[in-house]
């Protein structure tokens, strides 16, 4: 199984062949968990630029989603199994209010996870009361948002906002990601970091924390 047939399964939404295909790549040709997900993420592009085009519409958009969660069930515990470090962190994370826009998020929580933080995923769609209720609750140094959608972005500063008027915006580091964002913007929104992928969010989460 090469990674160029991983990404051409997600291209043509093969939500029923994925699972088996990522095993083999797995078990049977050994290869990197970590550049099986850049192949799958790789096919996710694509997809986009094909509804971007009006090849796809939201139905490949929503089977892609499916044929994505499937790979990465598979894959999960094999991204889990290569990164052993132990700090438990606290993080809380979720995809911000109005974006339902899942997969990149716990794609992260799960790297996370394997990394060994501690991890409240509030999910998706989460507005600002309810990250900040979470910080009281569980005293998170640390919030990772995710926002896919141009249209949601500026919740992120609703979020820093509401931060600031709970008193806790000094207290937390505020990290977030998505493909409309980059640094410039992230820091305009008021989010204290920026990271372009998962494997890239891990290490800038694990600097914020001082690990
Ligand atoms: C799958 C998908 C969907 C699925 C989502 C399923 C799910 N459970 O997530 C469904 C069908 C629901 C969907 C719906 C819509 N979608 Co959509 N969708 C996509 C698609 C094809 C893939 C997204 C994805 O999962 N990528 C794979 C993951 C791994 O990548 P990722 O999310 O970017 O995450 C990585 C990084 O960004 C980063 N990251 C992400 N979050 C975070 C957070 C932190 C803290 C850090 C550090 C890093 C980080 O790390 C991740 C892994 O490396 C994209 C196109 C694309 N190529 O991105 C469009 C896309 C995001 N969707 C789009 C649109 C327009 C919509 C709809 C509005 C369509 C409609 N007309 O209804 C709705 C919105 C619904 C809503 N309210 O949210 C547009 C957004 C355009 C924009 N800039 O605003 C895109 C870009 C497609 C396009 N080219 O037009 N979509």
């Amino acid at each position: 199984m090469d990674f160029e047939k991983l990404t051409e399964l997600i291209i043509e939404l093969e939500v029923d062949d994925i699972a088996d295909a990522v095993k083999e790549a797995l078990e049977q040709d050994g290869k990197d968990p970590f550049e099986i997900l850049n192949a799958l993420t790789k096919g996710m592009d694509e997809v986009g630029k094909r509804y971007e085009e009006k090849e796809y519409y939201l139905t490949e958009l929503v089977l892609a989603g499916e044929t994505m969660k499937e790979a990465f069930n598979v894959l999960q515990p094999a991204l889990a199994a290569a990164d052993t470090s132990q700090e438990k962190v606290k993080i809380i994370m979720g995809t911000v209010k109005g974006d339902n826009h899942d997969i990149g998020k716990n794609i992260l929580a799960s790297l996370l996870l394997s990394s060994g933080f501690e991890l409240y995923d509030l999910g998706m769609d989460v507005d600002e009361n309810t990250i900040v209720e979470k910080v009281k609750e569980t005293g998170a140094k640390i919030i990772a948002l995710s926002s896919l959608l141009t249209m949601t972005v500026e919740q992120i500063k609703v979020v820093d906002e509401a931060l600031k008027s709970a008193g806790l915006r000094d207290k937390v580091k505020l990290i977030v990601g998505g493909a409309p964002l980059n640094m410039e913007l992230a820091k305009k929104l008021g989010a204290d970091d920026f990271a372009e992928d998962a494997v890239d969010g891990v290490k800038h989460i694990k600097k914020l924390a001082g690990i």
